[in-house]
């Protein structure tokens, strides 16, 4: 037998795009040995940077049936430690790309281990003109599916510490959170998705946040959305109306490739819950509550979409106790997740019910909005075992004090020269939209 071929040679890929540069370090790979792929999970390549646009699954299937690859082995960290210590391999092999910026230090601890198991790497030239990062950007222009989309957030719920969303009224706030990238040394912040909110679907066309803007109204702006973003969408879904019309909004939003709906459990004229008990705030029976939430589950057509809970019983002035009881009722009648809202300061009563939530569901998804307890960092939100937090009114929140300023200065100066500095400028708009030269 040939003693090349017992060697066992370790490569790590996250494969969601293949292409050339990367069918070719296989074949150099398979060269030296039997080849193992180390495939990057959905939970490593979140810990760095977005999703992949394929599941973990489906990467494998790619992978497995290429010449050269002898077997597959999820690799659960961004870091090739763990896997090169579990795995031992004879050999590593890595692009040359990795000498500099960020992954240098990766390189040097791979470089020391491998020494240590007596093991070597193999560095490649990086194949110049392609890589997965370009097409990315190619894809994404391209867009998305309505199916691809709706999967996305149960994906990210699986694969991060907690997912972070980002509230959205028109397009050019789905621009912003799409692109946004904000690197902190090795890692990449992004939002994960974006919230279409009542509050600011209702405000931004000058109307009250009494579900008097209609599902078609605002299926509109999010189409305006949908349009120019591949992120997924949680929708507002107040308290969901009629429990017969619910079915038709479910199955709207599933068109849409919508994620999930939230609906919570108030009646009557609905009140945003941020005026607390200074509204009249009437919440639902348990019973009606729960009915509702199944009928849009029997409703639904994908298994991917998801409706989601929200306890008002705090806003309304009631016990942890009682939204606890609730939120009990309404995981039993089928819902996928539970949003619990406050909007006391101290975030003392959300972490209470989170602690006490998460002893009897170990995996139900729990979503909050802390637009009043906003001192709390997301870390520690992750740690009372909350999975999505929604920043749910600061896109429209930042632009209006903004807009008034500008049309302040103009009115003051009675021209618009002084408002210069509080605005983009021309040439900056001008290129801000891909394709309007
Ligand atoms: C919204 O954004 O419309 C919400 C969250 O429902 S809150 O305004 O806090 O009620
Ligand atoms: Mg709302």
């Amino acid at each position: 037998m040939n003693e090349a071929k017992t060697k066992t040679v370790y490569l790590g890929m996250i494969a969601d795009i293949m292409h050339p540069g990367l069918t070719r370090i296989i074949s150099e790979g398979a060269k030296h040995g039997e080849l193992v792929v180390g495939l990057f999970t959905d939970r490593a390549v979140a810990s760095r940077k977005r999703l992949p646009f394929l599941s973990y699954e489906q990467r494998r299937e790619v992978v497995e049936s290429i010449k050269g690859v002898s077997r597959v082995v999820p690799q659960d960290e961004w870091s090739y430690i763990p896997n090169i210590l579990k795995f031992r391999p004879d050999c590593l092999i890595h692009g040359d790309d990795w000498k500099n910026g960020a992954a240098a230090e990766m390189r040097q601890k791979v470089f020391d281990t491998m020494a240590e198991i007596g093991g070597e790497v193999i560095e490649v030239p990086y194949t110049h003109g392609i890589n997965s990062s370009g097409l990315f950007n190619e894809v994404k222009a391209l867009g998305t599916t309505p199916e691809v989309r709706m999967k996305m957030l149960r994906r990210l719920i699986e694969a991060k510490p907690i997912v972070r969303i980002m509230e959205a009224h028109d397009g050019l706030c789905g621009l912003i959170i799409e692109n946004l990238e904000v690197e902190k040394g090795e890692r990449v912040e992004a939002f994960d998705g974006m919230w279409s909110s009542s509050l600011t679907d209702s405000t931004s066309k000058g109307k009250p946040d009494i579900e008097a803007v209609d599902l078609t109204t605002r299926l509109q702006d999010l189409n305006n959305i949908l349009e120019c973003t591949t992120k997924p969408i949680i929708f507002d879904g107040d308290t969901g109306g009629k429990t017969e019309h619910f079915a038709f909004t479910v199955r709207t939003l599933e068109r849409h490739g919508v994620s999930a709906v939230i609906i919570e459990d108030k009646t009557g004229l609905k009140k945003n819950s941020l005026f607390g008990t200074d509204a009249v705030q009437t919440q639902d029976s348990i019973e009606n509550f729960c009915n509702k939430i199944k009928t849009g589950k029997e409703a639904q057509i994908t298994e991917d979409f998801m409706i989601i809970a929200r306890i008002e019983s705090l806003i309304a002035g009631k016990s942890v106790l009682d939204a606890l009881q609730r939120a009990d009722a309404y995981v039993e009648a089928g819902a996928d997740g539970i949003m619990i809202h406050s909007k006391d300061k101290s975030g003392d009563d959300i972490r209470e019910f989170c602690l006490a939530f998460r002893e009897k569901h170990r995996k139900v998804p729990l979503v909050v909005v802390p637009t009043t307890y906003n001192h709390i960092y997301e870390e520690e939100l992750a740690g009372w075992g909350i999975n999505v937090v929604i920043y749910a009114n600061h896109m429209l929140r930042a632009a209006y004090p903004a807009m008034k300023a500008a049309a302040t200065s103009i009115l003051e100066n009675e021209r618009s020269l002084e408002a210069n500095p509080l605005c983009m400028p021309i040439k900056e708009i001008l290129e801000l939209i891909p394709g309007t030269k």
